[in-house]
């Protein structure tokens, strides 16, 4: 059985991560999307709220599942028998973090990072640049999925209010 997680903090899940998550379904038995939980950061939505928001969005892939990490990500994939990390690379900056975070991830379990280029029509797309986009009033509609921009701007306004 291939199974791979496809980590990150999806604050909110984007077009982007979709496209990944999408393509990784394709190239393994099992993929987990994995929620990361750092209590540290600040984020738009909780980390329940980003597993609905993916579980929905993910219900077209038979094999994919959503779950959350808190602490090393090499913890999370030796508890579930994973050995395969799945990321997406938008540009050149992208590579230097993750090959660094590859090779750690690497040296601290059995687990290998496969790195899967970003479509070009995603390779600008960022969860935090989608909210900051939004904060100011810029259309992302076309950026992330129609019940994710309804909770996005639903959010905002929750805030601003
Ligand atoms: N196109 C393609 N890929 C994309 C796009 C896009 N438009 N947008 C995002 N992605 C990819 C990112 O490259 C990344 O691979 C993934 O989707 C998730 O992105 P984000 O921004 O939601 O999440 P990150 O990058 O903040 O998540 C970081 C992790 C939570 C994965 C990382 O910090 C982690 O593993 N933390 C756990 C602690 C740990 O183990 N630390 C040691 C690391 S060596």
């Amino acid at each position: 059985m291939r199974r791979a997680v496809c980590p990150g903090s999806f604050d909110p899940v984007t077009n982007g991560h979709l496209d990944i998550i999408s393509r990784a379904s394709g190239l393994f038995d099992e993929v987990v999307v994995a929620v990361g939980v750092n209590k540290s950061k600040n984020r738009l939505f909780s980390p329940e709220e980003r597993i609905a928001m993916l579980r929905e969005v993910c219900g077209d892939f038979p094999n994919v599942t959503v779950d959350s990490f808190d602490g090393l990500l090499t913890t999370f994939c030796a508890e579930r028998g994973i050995h395969a990390i799945v990321k997406g690379l938008r540009a050149v900056s992208d590579f230097d973090y993750e090959l660094q975070m590859a090779q750690m991830n690497a040296s601290l379990a059995d687990v290998e990072t496969v790195f899967v280029p970003t479509s070009p029509e995603y390779s600008f797309l960022a969860s935090s640049l989608v909210k900051e986009v939004a904060t100011f009033g810029g259309d992302v509609s076309g950026l992330v999925p129609p019940m994710v921009h309804e909770r996005l701007l639903q959010r905002l306004a929750e805030n601003a209010g």
